[in-house]
């Protein structure tokens, strides 16, 4: 029983690793949070410096390959683990107040933040904001804002 349940959960994180748009990503690409940690204690405004490695970045709309535009998730479950499961994945991330689009090819932001504990996560984007195959994303991170 318990080789069949560790059979399942391979196949099942091959699936994730492999899920996203249409447009390839180099995968050993990498984005992450350049001078943020996980339990960062912080003061508002919060500059926040989005690094990424193996791959470029592109404004919006721009069909180049290798490329791609920064997209900040705060306070949202881990992309994939949201309402819509693995689905959000493959479509166009939303633009809202937890999903912020960095279009311009920004590489960091300064917010303010209200004071708390707050999570953070970096997600490229292709031309048309949807993530790559494979997804590049950056883990998770909490921080508290004094
Ligand atoms: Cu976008």
């Amino acid at each position: 029983m318990k080789a069949v349940l560790a059979i399942a959960a391979t196949c099942l994180s091959a699936t994730f690793a492999l899920a996203g748009g249409e447009t390839p990503s180099n995968p050993e690409a990498q984005v992450y949070f350049v001078k943020l940690s996980d339990g960062d204690v912080v003061q508002s405004p919060v500059t926040v410096v989005f690094g990424l490695s193996g791959m470029g970045v592109a404004p919006a709309g721009t069909e180049k390959e290798n490329t791609g535009h920064h997209h900040l998730l705060i306070d949202r479950p881990p992309l994939g683990r949201g309402e819509d499961g693995a689905d959000e994945l493959s479509y166009g991330l939303p633009a809202d107040d937890n999903h912020i689009h960095f279009g311009g090819g920004q590489t960091e932001v300064t917010l303010e933040m209200a004071a708390g504990e707050h999570t953070l996560q970096l997600v490229l984007g292709d031309a048309g904001h949807v993530p790559h195959s494979t997804p590049i994303v950056s883990e998770v991170i909490t921080i508290t804002v004094e």
